[in-house]
């Protein structure tokens, strides 16, 4: 191959990269970005988007550069020359994607120790899945007290978090495995149910919400008949309004307890 043969493959293949990167780019993968963490996970996408369409154009030229120019002629039925190797080749084809594969490890190392920093102003929350509903409990917000002496605290069946504030949600499943999934929060965490150790696997995850809005938490790991509709309402509101909710909840949630002879942790608040 001639040094200008090798230089116009290169450019094509740039060329290529470029074309392909900046029409991905264009697509609106996940949809909005609401919390802290969305955006170092969308810019990783992109980063991979670009490198996977440049070893795409690599990969793609060099076979229709290969197929074309060394196709058999007509009425040509002798055997391919017998090459043992080239080592030039061998050593670039094994150097070029260890570089990319560590770049991309070591990138999604950083990323991955940025969303997971935990801020210590953070709010716990326990996120309950079961066959096929989400209970959330506060821990910040007691209720009253069980038979056995022991806190409860505030349980709904509607997520509201107030905005800007992280989230330390620890996960429980009573029964089988589901799957936490705010789309727009970009974070999935599988709420895997305890073995016969008691302990529960891979279950706590912050996230921060950072707009304000209505979204929808989905169970997206295939549960049973009912999966489909285990779905919760999140809402994103602002401190003050959480904090008045709160208060309306546990006030509620006290009244319910005391009407029923106390002792109940189980009530369901609605709004
Ligand atoms: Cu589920």
């Amino acid at each position: 191959m001639t040094r200008g043969t090798y230089v116009k493959l290169v450019a094509v293949m740039l060329a290529l990269a470029a074309v392909i990167s900046v029409l991905m780019l264009q697509i609106e993968w996940f949809g909005d970005a609401d919390s802290a963490q969305a955006g170092p996970i969308d810019t990783l996408f992109d980063v991979s988007i670009v490198l996977s369409s440049l070893v795409f154009s690599i990969v793609m030229v060099m076979l229709i550069y290969a197929i074309w120019k060394w196709r058999a002629r007509p009425g040509d039925e002798s055997d391919g020359a017998p090459i043992h190797g080239n080592t030039r080749l061998e050593v670039a084809w094994t150097a070029i994607p260890t570089a990319i594969v560590l770049v991309v490890a070591i990138y999604s190392w950083i990323v991955l120790n940025d969303i997971e920093a935990k801020a210590s102003d953070r709010m716990p929350l326990h996120v309950t899945a079961q066959q096929f509903k989400w209970t959330f409990e506060y821990p910040e917000a007691q209720v009253g007290k069980d038979s056995g002496g022991e806190p409860t605290y505030l349980t709904t069946s509607q997520l509201h978090v107030p905005v800007d504030r992280q989230l330390e949600v620890t996960l429980s499943a009573l029964d089988v495995v589901h799957s936490f999934w705010v789309p727009e929060w970009r974070i999935k965490r599988d709420a895997v149910p305890a073995g016969a150790s008691g302990d529960e696997i891979d279950d706590e995850f912050v996230v921060t919400p950072d707009k304000e809005g209505t979204y929808a938490l989905i169970c997206t790991e295939y549960c049973g008949t009912g999966h489909s509709t285990m779905r919760a309402t999140v809402v994103v509101e602002s401190q003050q309004e959480f904090d008045q909710w709160v208060a309306r909840e546990t006030r509620a949630q006290k009244q319910s307890a005391s009407a029923s002879g106390g002792g109940s942790s189980a009530g369901q608040g609605g709004t």
